[in-house]
């Protein structure tokens, strides 16, 4: 078996929305039939996944009846023991949420939306879910005078600490995950970033229980860089989950398969994510291009997978180069992780330092060496 053939030990999971995407976009309509969710489950299985991830609609795709399209999805759970390690609703496709689920200004869609949610929160419990991903895409407006941001805000919190005590009732072993994006389908969406999301999960009631699935390309639309953003997602212990695919900088939000867009950024992201303490799932949220036929989708979900594996590959070579290592050295990398103080040093200890400030703005850092290193493994030249 190749090393770059996928097992569940990857821990790799698709959203059922992913490859059963049926390709309706604002100026066409679908060029591919619905999918059924049991054949699904099945194809990643054959391909090494280790389980997937849905909407509460997602698993009506072929079969409108709920109880007979859960009980079918069980079934092939259980023949295939793929796991569902996450779960999210669907507040986004019905016109009812046209100004959104937990934030419109129509208190009765409110507490529809609120309704929706604990209804496939029991579901997710009840097939193992450990987290539940917020993903507000209608949370938002196209005119500031349309939305009172700050009511808004204050609705997103109540909406969420509902949530959390409703978990905490009911004993679940399930943490939320709010998924940032800038834009689209709203003009702005509110939490449009990882930073904006980590700032309203301080003012709820239990922000131990809600974290962050931030997606790549939502942060590439709005320019940002989405391996800083994961970085400091990690440093406050809030990288619950995490959505894998590929974006070509600020334009609409295009959903590539991992590595389709920022090569280098991806490269980075996977050293990150295998040498930075995250141990969730590698999530893909992508769409198989409109251009491709069904037996196309598998074969863009196993480049996904693969993509990621050779990228992990590329990852543990580089940091095993001794040219590497001694360029992170020339760099001082490591000196980042050194206290500015010395313990038990003051403030007053600085006044101290014999510093040649004209030797210091003199040395170089090197960066140009270690940028070039990491584009030679990259491209296959070393290693
Ligand atoms: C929708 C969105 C994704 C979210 C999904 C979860 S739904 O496909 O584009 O980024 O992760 O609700
Ligand atoms: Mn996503
Ligand atoms: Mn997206």
């Amino acid at each position: 078996m190749s090393a770059f053939t996928p097992t569940p030990e990857d821990r790799f999971t698709f959203g059922l929305w992913t490859v059963g995407w049926p390709a309706r976009d604002p100026f066409g309509d679908a060029s591919r039939p619905p999918l059924d969710p049991v054949e699904s489950v099945h194809r990643l299985a054959e391909l090494g996944a280790y389980g997937v991830t849905f909407h509460d609609d997602d698993l009506l795709a072929v079969e409108p009846d709920r109880d007979k399209a859960i009980a079918a999805f069980r079934k092939a759970l259980d023949e295939t023991g793929m796991k569902v390690p996450m779960a999210t609703t669907n507040l986004f496709t019905h016109p009812v949420f046209k100004d959104g689920g937990f934030t419109s200004n129509d208190r009765d869609v409110r507490r529809y939306a609120l309704r929706k949610v604990i209804r496939n929160i029991d579901l997710a419990a009840s097939l193992g879910a450990k987290t539940y991903v917020c993903w507000g895409g209608r949370e938002g407006a196209e005119s500031d005078a349309a939305k009172d941001v700050r009511a808004a805000l204050d609705r997103y919190k109540e909406g969420l600490d509902l949530l959390c005590s409703y978990v905490r009732e009911r004993g679940y072993d399930l943490r939320f995950a709010l998924e940032p994006k800038p834009n689209e389908p709203r003009g702005d969406i509110l939490l449009p970033t990882v930073g904006h999301a980590l700032a309203l999960i301080n003012e709820l009631e239990h922000p131990e229980m809600v974290g962050l699935n931030p997606e790549v390309g939502h942060e590439q639309m709005a320019g940002l860089n989405f391996v800083h953003g994961i970085a400091q997602a990690l440093w406050h212990g809030k990288l619950f989950h995490i959505d894998l695919n590929g974006q070509h900088g600020p334009k609409y939000d295009q959903d590539l398969i991992f590595g389709h867009g920022d090569l280098k950024s991806a490269f980075f992201l996977v050293d990150l994510l295998e040498n930075g303490g995250y141990d969730g799932p590698r999530h893909f949220d992508y769409k198989p291009l409109r251009t491709e036929d069904p037996q196309d989708v598998w074969a863009s979900a196993a480049a996904n997978m693969r993509t990621y594996l050779i990228l992990r590959e590329k990852s543990r070579k580089f940091r095993e180069d001794p040219e590497v290592q001694e360029a992170l050295r020339a760099s001082r990398v490591d000196e980042l992780a050194q206290p500015t103080l010395a313990p038990g040093e003051t403030w007053t200890d600085l006044a101290k330092d014999d510093f040649d400030l004209d030797a210091a703005a003199a040395r170089g850092f090197h960066f140009t060496q270690l940028n070039q290193l990491a584009l030679e493994h990259l491209m296959g030249v070393r290693g």
